[in-house]
């Protein structure tokens, strides 16, 4: 029998200095001690402590040169963390909060969500803190291509395939494909995200704002409601926030908020037009990381230093980083009256944060099931790769639906109280788990 308390003191003296590790490990662990601790075959094959260690860490150093002709040195590495249901597969994070901790939380979570999407992949998850801000295109060049010299001698196509995460989007896949192609000679689906003419799959840029609307479009029809006319605040105006806010318009939603390091926005017109989600592509080009221009372009009100959590809304999506959104944004939003939290960036939440909202009731989707038809459509593209064709849009775009309301059904499934009540963190962290558990078990220690 498993205790929580001193599987995570054992946890933590394996671990330490790794906090957001050891957050993203207490959360699974909380939701599926039962389930674990009422079979004996988990029991039996010690799956806590296997399916929280990862298989393989690999660290190396990146060594390029800036546009002053002074050479920088970046830490680079690759968490494989579990194979039990396919090749590694997950994104690379450049950004300047990258640590081996990060990673190695984001690779746990990777592995749970990518079960979740059904679709055969193991997690892993890859980056530097290297921090594109600032950098020019040809140092973002000089990057990419020193990263994977070292990085493809860990990576392919059968065994692990990385994508994009934060700092990493279709330019960055470019290069690093461009360098990997040089060294090897292959056209493979080693990368996914890729450019649409070779080997990219239409929908992929889009697919995590698209999926996590569609999730919370299950959630809301699930209790007889829609999103239509809803009021929406996002953070992040990245990859994921862009299709995010494309996708809520389409539903009839209006997202009123968009954030960067450097403030919110807030547009009361609604973040709703062709022009301005082509302009938030823009901001992520420019490389600066800052969202004001926004407000200058757009003639809306820009509140430096804060989060968007203090505008009054319906719902929330926080599409940027992990821990973004705090118990006192919590407090705030629910006495504001917001209805529903749905976490795009991965533990965007807080964990007391998240406590408080789902004692007070507040339906509250993970990341790992509202924000996995990134990687599910990364999966996508694998399989298009593998038959060496293209899907056309719409066939890429229902499979992303059907796949979103089937992770919707598990968590629904799995994490609803005696009370109704929808415990959508438990749901999936249960899903998640059972069928890496089972697959670790049928293939033997
Ligand atoms: O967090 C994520 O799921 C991603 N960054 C996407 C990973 C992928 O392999 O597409």
């Amino acid at each position: 029998m498993y205790e929580i308390e001193s599987f995570m003191a054992d946890l933590q003296r394996r671990n330490p200095a790794q906090e957001e590790f050891i957050q993203a490990v207490r959360e699974v662990v909380e939701s599926v001690i039962d389930v674990v601790n009422d079979n004996p075959q988990y029991i039996g094959n010690r799956i806590l402590e296997r399916i929280t260690e990862p298989d393989r860490v690999i660290s190396f150093k990146v060594e390029w040169e800036d546009d002053e002709g002074q050479i920088q040195v970046n830490k680079g590495y690759r968490v494989q963390f579990n194979n039990a249901l396919g090749p590694y597969k997950g994104g690379l994070r450049f950004h300047s909060s990258v640590t081996l901790g990060s990673l190695k939380f984001l690779g746990f979570e990777q592995t749970f969500k990518n079960s979740l999407t059904s679709l055969p992949m193991g997690g892993g998850k890859g980056g530097s803190d290297f921090s594109p801000r600032g950098r020019s295109d040809a140092e973002i060049l000089r990057f990419c291509r020193s990263f994977m010299t070292e990085l493809c001698k860990y990576i392919g196509p059968d065994t692990d395939v990385p994508a994009g995460d934060i700092g990493v989007g279709g330019r960055e896949i470019g290069y690093l494909y461009g360098q990997y192609k040089r060294i090897k000679g292959e056209n493979t689906g080693v990368l996914t995200g890729k450019g649409l003419g070779w080997g990219g799959s239409l929908v992929r840029p889009e697919a995590t704002g698209f999926g996590t609307m569609y999730f919370a479009n299950e959630m809301l029809s699930h209790v007889g409601d829609s999103m239509a006319g809803k009021r929406i605040a996002v953070s992040g105006f990245g990859n994921v926030a862009w299709g995010a806010v494309m996708k809520a318009t389409e539903l009839g939603a209006k997202v009123v908020t968009i954030s960067g390091p450097d403030g919110y926005i807030i547009d009361e017109e609604g973040v709703s037009t062709p022009e301005k989600h082509a302009f938030m592509l823009q901001l992520r080009a420019s490389n600066n990381d800052v969202v004001k221009p926004y407000a200058d372009r757009f003639k809306c009100q820009f509140v430096p230093g804060r989060k968007p959590w203090e505008v009054p809304v319906d719902m929330a999506f926080p599409c940027a980083i992990q821990n973004e959104l705090g118990l006192e944004d919590a407090k705030t939003l629910v006495s504001n009256g917001c209805k529903y939290v749905v976490e795009t960036s991965n533990m965007g939440v807080c964990a007391d944060a998240a406590s408080y909202l789902i004692e007070h009731e507040v339906p509250l989707a993970p990341g790992k099931a509202a924000n996995a038809g990134g990687v599910a459509v990364s999966g996508l593209e694998m399989s298009q790769n593998a038959q060496h064709l293209y899907w056309t849009s719409a066939e890429v775009d229902s499979r992303l639906r059907h796949i979103m309301s089937q992770i919707h059904a598990a968590c629904v499934k799995e994490g609803t109280g005696d009370d109704g009540y929808i415990n959508y963190v438990k749901g999936a962290n249960i899903a998640g788990f059972r069928k890496v558990a089972d697959a670790m078990c049928q293939q033997g220690y």
